[in-house]
């Protein structure tokens, strides 16, 4: 039977998905539907890098096999030109970049070994299906190795306009390597569409009656491809363990104040100063909200040898202490910082016991938080979400409090919106919001995906007929 080959930069876990983070959860899902193979590093650094031996862990239909790399390999392809130089570019911050050539080189070549160790475990009727921006050149290393599979490639991070991204050094190569897969998937339109008029204006590109486009001597189509999350899930996880405990703990410990909640990885991309900006305008503005609502912002450190993931917690953690120096009283502190991660079963109970779910990115490929956010909410006393204009998720999710998190006004104004939303508008709202997260869930984008992806390019010898309906997409919505 045709198997699925998914390769990603970080791989698993395989069960417990309720420990997992949410595009772990997505992959595994595709993966168990036709059963397959999830390839990419082990997260370990060793002295044989990427070429040591492959580990192989079996989990009943889907298999898992990691190397690990080098510390150069650490230093220049992930430290380095993946998160020195794409992240903050894709990201639209190049006062951040390094775009130093020796971390270029480095990337290039953790990309063609990683390429060239899958290709023995390949076969010929695979579907081979790569993510994100540590993977860029796999596809076309894939195909100079002589593989003839379908491969397809989804990128969860922004794509940026022509402008910005021409001031990567190597922005033509990288067009070039992303025009060998056979379909490029992105979340939004507006991603899609940066991309395409990079093909069409910097490369010379023509577009086909199909809509693919050629360029490079190569034709590739690209399209948007939403991601979700697994929302059945998500909407009952308060119902049990950490998320049930978790409901009530908060429940207690607010003992009615209103709760605004962030949940974020640490990261420029994220908007965090601006956030607790915004909420010190409001009590300065709106001093009746004090004692009455507070900031809870749960941002667990990430990617801490990037020098700029460490001044933004410092930032942070400076900002929360003079905000709580400024406003705090005996019987209430206005910030509460969590620098620690939680699992997914837990952060439903903490979303449900949330008023408002604060989503303001700078940019951001989607934003899985949004969604979550929403599955998890009492259909009879929801909150409310405020999102970011910059967020992807707000191709689809235009029910929310749409902000500028560059605008401290207008961020302290759309929390005060959503604190203040009679309960009548945030049913409507959640109502409207609900029905897409649950509709276009992880298991709806992939099938969505592959489906588009084998229709181009189909499989050898098995017919492919779309990976079976997943229990997550049977969930009513309410
Ligand atoms: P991220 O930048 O990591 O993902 P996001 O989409 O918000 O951003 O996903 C984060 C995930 O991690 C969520 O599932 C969330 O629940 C979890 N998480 C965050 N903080 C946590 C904490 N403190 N404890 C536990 N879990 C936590 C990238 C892109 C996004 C895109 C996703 C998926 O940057 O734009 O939406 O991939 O494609």
């Amino acid at each position: 039977m045709t198997r699925i080959v998914v390769v990603s930069n970080r791989v698993g876990p395989l069960s417990d998905t309720g420990r997992a983070g949410g595009l772990a959860v997505a992959l595994v899902d595709v993966l168990r539907d036709r059963g397959g193979l999830w390839f990419g590093w082990s997260g370990e650094v060793s002295e044989e890098g990427t070429f040591g031996p492959l580990q192989f862990h079996e989990d009943g239909n889907v298999s898992t096999a990691t190397i690990d790399v080098a510390q150069a390999d650490f230093d220049e392809f992930y430290a380095g030109f993946a998160n020195r130089a794409l992240w903050p570019t894709m990201h639209y911050r190049l006062d951040l970049t390094d775009f130093d050539k020796r971390l270029e080189q480095g990337y290039r070549r953790v990309n063609e070994r990683f390429a060239n160790r899958l290709v023995p475990l390949l076969r010929p009727d695979d579907i081979v299906w790569v993510h994100d921006y540590h993977f860029f050149f796999f596809g076309e290393e894939l195909r100079r190795a002589g593989v003839t599979n379908p491969i397809g490639y989804f990128l969860h991070i922004p794509f940026p306009v022509p402008e910005v991204l021409t001031a990567l050094p190597n922005h033509r190569r990288l067009a070039e390597a992303m025009s060998a897969y056979d379909l490029v998937g992105f979340q939004t339109n507006n991603h899609l569409e940066a991309f395409e008029r990079y093909l069409l204006e910097e490369a010379d590109g023509v577009r086909n009656a199909d809509g693919s486009i050629s360029a490079f001597g190569q034709t590739v189509l690209a399209d948007a491809f939403p991601i979700g999350i697994d929302a059945g899930a998500f909407s009952k996880f308060h119902e049990a363990d950490e998320g049930a405990e978790n409901l009530t703990l908060m429940r207690r410990e607010l003992d009615g104040q209103r709760q605004i909640v962030g949940v974020d990885r640490i990261d420029y991309s994220k908007g965090l100063p601006q956030r607790f900006e915004a909420f010190e305008r409001l009590l300065e503005l709106y001093p009746e909200h004090k004692g009455q609502v507070r900031l809870l912002q749960i941002a667990p450190p990430s990617r801490s040898e990037v020098r700029a993931y460490l001044q933004i917690q410092r930032l942070l953690e400076g900002l929360s202490g003079r905000i709580n120096g400024r406003f705090a009283d005996l019987d209430w502190t206005p910030i509460h910082l969590i620098s620690r991660s939680f699992p997914r079963r837990a952060l439903a109970g903490i979303y449900r016991a949330s008023a408002v779910g604060l989503v303001t990115p700078l940019r951001d490929g989607m934003n899985l938080v949004a969604k979550e956010y929403v599955a998890a909410q009492d259909p009879e006393d929801p909150g409310v979400l405020v999102l970011s204009r910059f967020a992807g998720a707000v191709e689809e999710m235009t029910e929310a409090v749409i902000v500028n998190p560059y605008s401290i006004d207008e961020l302290a104004e759309g929390l005060r919106q959503a604190i203040r939303m009679p309960r009548e508008e945030r049913i409507e709202r959640w109502r409207a919001l609900n029905e897409k997260v649950t509709t276009n869930t992880a298991a709806a984008w992939s099938r969505r995906y592959l489906d588009r992806l084998t229709a181009i390019h189909p499989p050898a010898a098995a017919e492919y007929d779309g990976p079976r309906a997943g229990v997550r997409d049977e969930v009513p919505s309410a």
